[in-house]
């Protein structure tokens, strides 16, 4: 079934000119990316697109690194999109994820971790809506 996912290139990978890397990757994988968009997230809107851990610790400086610089908004089209796409960045601290994954690769830390991918259907079709609207 093809699926949908929301993938974001993080302000470090912006900032380490990786973003052509990271998209070269993305179509090796065979996701059709099917919207595309550079963004500065406000303050506001990094907070409302974490909002689900707006009770954890880190929502704060969280939300100050995803507004500190531009980030790349996307839309991926594939089979099992959420999945494989979770699996090709690999776990949220780059120091545990497998090597050859997007977070060891160009990860810097378990907040600076280069890219967002969403965890379910639902969140999904949220996450997409709050950039894409659907
Ligand atoms: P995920 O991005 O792998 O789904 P989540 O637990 O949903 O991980 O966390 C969202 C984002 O919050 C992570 O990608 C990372 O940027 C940041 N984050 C998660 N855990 C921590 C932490 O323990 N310290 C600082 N930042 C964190
Ligand atoms: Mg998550």
């Amino acid at each position: 079934m093809i699926e949908k996912t929301l993938a974001i290139i993080k302000p470090d990978a912006v900032k380490k000119n990786v973003i052509g890397k990271i998209i070269s990757r993305i179509e090796d994988e065979g996701f059709k990316i099917t919207a595309m968009r550079l963004a500065k997230l406000t303050k506001d809107e990094a907070k409302g697109f974490y909002i689900v851990h707006k009770d954890k610790s880190f929502y704060i400086p969280l939300t100050d690194y995803m507004s500190s610089g531009p980030v790349m908004l996307m839309r991926l089209e594939r089979e099992n999109a959420i999945g494989h796409w979770r699996k090709v960045m690999g776990a949220t601290d780059p120091a545990k994820a497998e090597p050859g994954t997007i977070r060891r690769l160009y990860g810097f830390s378990i907040e600076s971790n280069a890219t967002h991918g969403s965890d379910a259907p639902e969140t999904a079709e949220w996450e997409l809506n709050y950039f894409f609207k659907g």
